[in-house]
Formats: C-alpha cells, sequence, structure tokens
C-alpha cells in the first residue's frame, strides 16, 4: 500500500450542492486548491463555480457519477488532488472508497475503512462500544436464526424493534407489539433489508418510547487526541429526515452533557477512531442515555456545533488528515450560547412533505448579525428529483436560546424563494409552537403532536424568556427583557409560570 501523503495542495471534493461549497470554502481558506465533479445536470452548479477545476463524470443519477469510485479515481489522478473530502452521502461512509483512496495514494479526508466498516455494521458497532463500558439498549448482540431470535424476543419483552444489521437512519425497522406479532414481522424486515442492503440481517432491540435523538460531536486526531464539541438535539425530524437541529439541547445539563460525552470519547476510543464523528444516542424521559450509531462521516447538521464552539469542523477534519493535532484541547472548548438550525427543503409542508421541482426564478437569502446561510443553489438553477431535497441551511445564533429563536423567525421572514414551494412555512409554524418553545419536544413530536397553522397567538418577548429559562434551567436566575413600554425588566420565574400556564390554555 502505498504512503498516504500528509501535506496536500489539491482537494478533491466527491460531492455536490451546499456541502461541497462548504467544504471548498474551507479548503479556500487554508490556500488548498479544489477540484470539483459534476454530473450533466450540475455542469454549472455553485460547486463547480466556487472550486479551482471542475470535471464531468456523467448523467445525473447517482449510481452513474457521484457514486462511481473508479470515476471519482481517474479524475483525483488526472488533476493530481492529493486528498479526497467525501462531504456526507454518496461515499462519505464506503469503506471500499476510503480503501481505494489510500491505495492510490490519496489522503481520506475521514477516519479509515476499518472504522467506517465498523461502525456500518451495526451489530458489529453495537457490541463494540458495549464492550467499551458504553450503554446501549437491551437487545441481541450476535445474528441468530429465526427461532433463536424468537426466543431472544421473549427475554427481551414487548414492545421491540426488528432492526436491519446493514441499516441505520431507521430503513428496515419493525416495531413489534406482541409476541404473535413477531414471526410475521421478522419475515417481512428480513425481506426489506435484504431489497434495501442485499444483507436480510436483523437483531432485536427493547424499544424506548418517547426518547429523544442527541448526538455527540467528536473530532479525533492521529495523535491519540480525542474531545468532543457537546451535544446536538436532532428529535425534530419527519419520517427519519431531520428538520431541525440545536445546540444545546434544551434538555441537556451540564452533568449529562459531560456525561454523554464522555461516553461518546468511549464509544471513538473502541474502534480507534480518527477524524469527525458522531454518537447518536436515544436519551428517554428519565435522562438514560443509549447508543444508537455513529456517524463516521461530517453531518449535515455541523454547523450548530460549529456556531457554538467557534470552531471550523472541516478544517480541523483537513488538519487530522494532514497529521496535525487538533487545534483545541478539551478544557478549551467551551459552549457559548445557543444555534439552530433550520433545513429549507424543496417540498410542500401543506401537501405531505411532497417533493418540488423545479427553477428557482427568483431568491433573497437572509443576512444579518448571527445568521449563517449555507447553500449550493442560486437564482436560475433547477431543482431536480435526481438528489435530495435540501436546497439551504439556515442557521442562527444567540447568546441565549431565546434570542437564536427570535432571530431564526426574523431570518425565515426575510428567505425569499420564488418558483417552488419550500418547508419556511413548516418551520415558522414549528418555531411559533409552545412545546417547541418550551423545548418540551420527542422524536413523535412533528409526526403525531404537530399541526401545520396549529400555533397560537405568538407572543415574543414571552417565547424568548421562556425558550432561554427553559435552556438554561437554573442557571440563570431570570431574564433580562425589554419589556412593551420600553424599559428593561427582570421577570421572575413565578411571572413566568404564570404566562406559560396562559400559553397552553
Ligand atoms: C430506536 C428507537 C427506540 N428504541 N431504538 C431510528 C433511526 C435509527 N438510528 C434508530 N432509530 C430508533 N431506534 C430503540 N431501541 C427509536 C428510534 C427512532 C428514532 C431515533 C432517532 C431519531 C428519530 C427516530 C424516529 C423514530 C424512531
Amino acid at each position: 500500500m502505498a504512503e498516504t501523503p500528509t501535506l496536500f495542495r489539491k482537494v478533491l471534493i466527491a460531492n455536490r450542492g451546499e456541502i461541497a461549497v462548504r467544504i471548498i470554502r474551507a479548503c479556500r481558506e487554508l490556500g488548498l486548491r479544489t477540484v470539483a465533479v459534476y454530473s450533466d445536470v450540475d455542469r454549472n452548479a455553485m460547486h463547480v463555480r466556487h472550486a479551482t477545476e471542475a470535471y464531468h463524470i456523467g448523467p445525473p443519477p447517482p449510481r452513474e457519477s457521484y457514486l462511481r469510485i473508479d470515476k471519482i479515481l481517474d479524475v483525483a489522478k488526472r488533476s493530481g488532488a492529493d486528498a479526497i473530502h467525501p462531504g456526507y452521502g454518496f461515499l462519505a461512509e464506503r469503506p471500499d472508497f476510503a480503501q481505494a483512496c489510500l491505495d492510490e495514494g490519496i489522503a481520506f479526508i475521514g477516519p479509515t475503512p476499518e472504522a467506517i466498516a465498523a461502525m456500518g455494521d451495526k451489530v458489529v458497532a453495537r457490541r463494540t462500544v458495549q464492550e467499551a463500558g458504553v450503554p446501549v439498549v437491551p437487545g441481541t448482540d450476535v445474528m441468530l436464526r429465526d427461532d433463536e431470535l424468537e426466543a431472544e424476543a421473549s427475554r427481551i419483552g414487548y414492545p421491540l424493534l426488528i432492526k436491519a444489521a446493514a441499516g441505520g437512519g431507521g430503513k428496515g425497522m419493525r416495531r413489534v407489539d406482541r409476541p404473535e406479532d413477531f414471526e410475521g414481522a421478522l419475515h417481512s424486515a428480513r425481506r426489506e433489508a435484504e431489497a434495501a442492503f442485499g444483507d436480510g440481517s436483523v437483531y432485536l432491540e427493547k424499544l424506548i418510547e418517547g426518547g429523544r435523538h442527541i448526538e455527540i460531536q467528536i473530532l479525533a486526531d492521529t495523535h491519540g487526541n480525542v474531545i468532543y464539541l457537546g451535544e446536538r438535539e436532532c428529535s425534530i425530524q419527519r419520517r427519519h429526515q431531520k428538520l431541525l437541529e440545536e445546540s444545546p439541547s434544551p434538555f441537556v445539563n451540564e452533568a449529562l452533557r459531560r456525561r454523554m460525552g464522555e461516553v461518546a470519547l468511549q464509544a471513538a476510543r473502541a474502534v480507534n477512531y480518527c477524524n469527525a464523528g458522531t454518537i447518536e444516542f436515544l436519551v428517554d424521559r428519565d435522562r438514560n442515555f443509549y447508543f444508537l450509531e455513529m456517524n463516521t462521516r461530517l453531518q449535515v447538521e455541523h454547523p450548530v456545533t460549529e456556531f457554538v464552539t467557534n470552531l471550523d469542523i472541516v478544517k480541523e477534519q483537513i488538519r487530522i488528515a494532514r497529521g496535525r493535532k487538533l487545534s483545541r484541547t478539551q478544557d478549551e472548548i467551551e459552549i457559548k450560547g445557543a444555534a439552530i438550525e433550520c433545513r429549507i427543503n424543496a417540498e410542500d409542508p401543506y401537501n405531505n412533505f411532497l417533493p418540488s421541482t423545479g427553477t428557482i426564478t427568483a431568491m433573497t437569502l437572509p443576512t444579518g448579525p448571527g445568521v449563517r446561510v449555507d447553500t449550493g443553489v442560486t437564482a436560475g438553477d433547477q431543482i431536480t428529483p435526481y438528489y435530495d431535497p435540501l436546497i439551504s441551511k439556515l442557521i442562527c445564533w444567540g447568546d441565549t436560546r431565546g434570542e437564536a429563536l427570535l432571530r431564526m423567525r426574523r431570518a425565515l421572514s426575510e428567505y425569499k424563494i420564488m418558483g417552488l414551494k419550500t418547508n419556511i412555512p413548516f418551520h415558522q409554524n414549528l418555531l411559533d409552537s409552545a412545546r417547541f418553545i418550551g423545548g418540551q419536544y420527542d422524536t413523535t413530536f412533528v409526526e403525531e403532536r404537530f399541526s401545520m397553522g396549529g400555533g397560537r397567538e405568538f407572543r415574543p418577548e414571552i417565547a424568548a424568556i421562556i425558550a432561554t429559562l427553559v435552556a438554561h434551567e437554573e442557571r440563570r436566575k431570570a431574564a433580562q427583557i425589554v419589556r412593551r413600554d420600553g424599559r428593561d425588566g427582570q421577570v421572575s420565574k413565578w411571572k413566568l409560570a404564570g404566562r406559560w400556564e396562559q400559553m397552553w390554555r
């Protein structure tokens, strides 16, 4: 195997859209040249225009372009790229791609093929982290025959979940409430897993109901340093698609953050992890937390962590790949303020989130203090059905959760996209809902308790105080606000409790 260069000058970005642009920007700031790849429909895309050079790799379907390892490596060789950043999706979590890069003497800006493979098999991941002392949901740890699984099911107890070993992200999952339903569910889960992943292996876990999805961002370098960058609350999702993320989580206090952070480091060390990664946890109502899976890539929602830590995660990834040390130690990580990210998707929230395609005829992006927009499209661009519906991420920072929330409402109201339907109205409704403002939501909220237009009269000053107090719990005795009469005032928690009750009625 050729030796991986640690000094590199030119980075190929094996991706498209907002994340390709994000990575190109980090490279430019570091003085690195960039190579874009594009399919037919992306010929004039923003990521192509931002890169130093760009190469065509085929037709729009990902299988024929962005997933073609051979074509991408060929471009790397022709362009003289000495590193490849995979972004998220596409080839980001394919151990064979990471290995192929290394075999060609090209640095893969991400973890080792071994770590990707270990975490990609959910049963191996579960066993590996469990042996390292990480709490996992009670369940099965090895692949078993159908009759053995059924015996294990009664040991675990109902309700339970059947999960695909090759799955992740909720694909191939089945809930089983009663023993008599087990056999049927097992067969349909195996069939679905076989069709989706070419692997019908499944395992079982006890079902944790009403949990929150909270994940820990970690960074690990080649010198054995591993740090955590706080958590992201990702419970606002629909059909396993995240719609909004925030950091810190309004549910996580200092003690829980530290415990989850330490456990995340144990999980990372268990696979000798290197580069940026995320440990997903399910946190129940009593604040017990359980390992779900590890994502061995840069994630869509990384900007909320960047805002509250003031760290550039993509630059850290490049640093790590170059064999340098992390720019900070754990003691130098401080969570400052609060950040919220809204995923702006080309889909119609008034019509069951139906994908919306067509040309963006006009677009005005929000700007101003504490606002960041990561996008890969501009007015005149076409949104096609070939790729995911994410057209932009709107991220807002505030000194408090309340300020971040009000800033997000302001930014959403400035955002104008013509020619397509977007989920901006969904986010506006969500930010006006009492449960979101109060931080009282779990992974079932959007699908089971939320409805468009269900919000009450919005009182920004009350909402901001509640959002801030909930997030900061006892740390701030009262919130400093500007009252309707224009005077600054302290609002006691008692007074707020009263206002909060009013919002509920
Ligand atoms: C669970 C669970 C409850 N109990 N496992 C869904 C995606 C995959 N990463 C794991 N998932 C879940 N696993 C046990 N034992 C509930 C979910 C789940 C979920 C998790 C995170 C975010 C959103 C979710 C929505 C539905 C179910």
